[in-house]
C-alpha cells in the first residue's frame, strides 16, 4: 500500500452540495484514523484569492482570460503544499479543482476547453474524482441562488454541457438528489477503495 496520501477532488455544478460532503469527507476519514484534510479552491485567504473573491462578488470587473489566470494561479500557488503533506502521508479532500476551472470559463463565450486548459497543465493529477451531478432546475429549488457570479440557471447550463465534455470515463458520477447521508457513504467507501490500490507515484495533470 502506498505510504502518501491520496489526492481526492470534488466536482460539479453550484449547490450540489459538494463543500458539505467535502467537509463530512474528511471527518469521516479522520474518524477513521486516515489523516485527512480539507483544500477548498478557489482559496480566498490568499492575495490572489481575495482577488478572485472580489471578482466573483462583483466588487472587481477582470478580463475573461486574466480572471482564468487568477483562478489558475490560486492552484499553483497551493501546489508545494499540497504535495508536501501528500507526501507525509495526509489525504487531501479538494472541493474544486482545474475542471472547475476549465467547466466554468469555457462556458463563456470565445473560451475554447483547450485554451482553458493549459494554464492548469503539471498541477497534480487527482486519484479520484467524484462528480456531483443534478439538472440545474432541480438545484435552483435549493434555497436559490445567492449573489455571486455565475450563480443563474442559464450559466449553470453551459456550465454543465462543459463539464460533460471534460468528464473522462475515470470520473465517478454521483447523483446530488440523493440524501447526504448516502452520498456520503458512498464517498468513503470509495476513497477507502481507492486508497487500497494507490499507486505510489504522484502524477501530472493533463501531461499523459
Ligand atoms: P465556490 O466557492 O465553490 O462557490 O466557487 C466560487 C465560484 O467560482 C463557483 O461559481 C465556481 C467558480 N469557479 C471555481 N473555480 C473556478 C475556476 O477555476 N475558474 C472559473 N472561471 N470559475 C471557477
Amino acid at each position: 500500500m502506498a505510504t502518501r496520501g491520496a489526492l481526492i477532488v470534488l466536482e460539479g455544478l453550484d449547490r450540489t452540495g459538494k463543500s458539505t460532503q467535502a467537509r463530512t469527507l474528511v471527518k469521516n476519514l479522520n474518524s477513521k484514523g486516515i489523516l485527512a484534510e480539507l483544500q477548498i479552491f478557489p482559496d480566498r485567504t490568499t492575495q490572489i484569492g481575495k482577488v478572485i473573491s472580489e471578482y466573483l462578488s462583483h466588487a472587481r470587473d477582470l478580463d475573461d482570460r486574466a480572471i482564468h489566470l487568477l483562478f489558475s494561479a490560486n492552484r499553483w500557488e497551493k501546489k508545494n503544499a499540497m504535495v508536501s503533506k501528500l507526501e507525509k502521508g495526509i489525504s487531501l479532500v479538494v472541493d474544486r479543482y482545474a475542471f472547475s476551472g476549465v467547466a466554468f470559463s469555457s462556458a463563456k463565450p470565445g473560451l475554447s476547453q483547450e485554451w482553458c486548459r493549459q494554464p492548469d497543465v503539471g498541477l497534480l493529477k487527482p486519484d479520484v474524482v467524484f462528480f456531483l451531478t443534478a439538472d440545474p432546475e432541480t438545484l435552483k429549488q435549493r434555497g436559490g441562488y445567492g449573489e455571486e457570479r455565475y450563480e443563474n440557471v442559464e450559466f449553470q447550463k453551459r456550465v454543465a454541457a462543459e463539464y460533460s465534455e471534460l468528464e473522462d470515463p475515470s470520473w465517478i458520477r454521483v447523483d446530488a438528489t440523493w440524501s447526504a447521508e448516502r452520498i456520503a457513504e458512498h464517498l468513503l467507501t470509495t476513497v477507502e477503495n481507492t486508497m487500497r490500490a494507490l499507486p505510489e507515484k504522484m502524477r501530472e495533470l493533463w501531461v499523459d
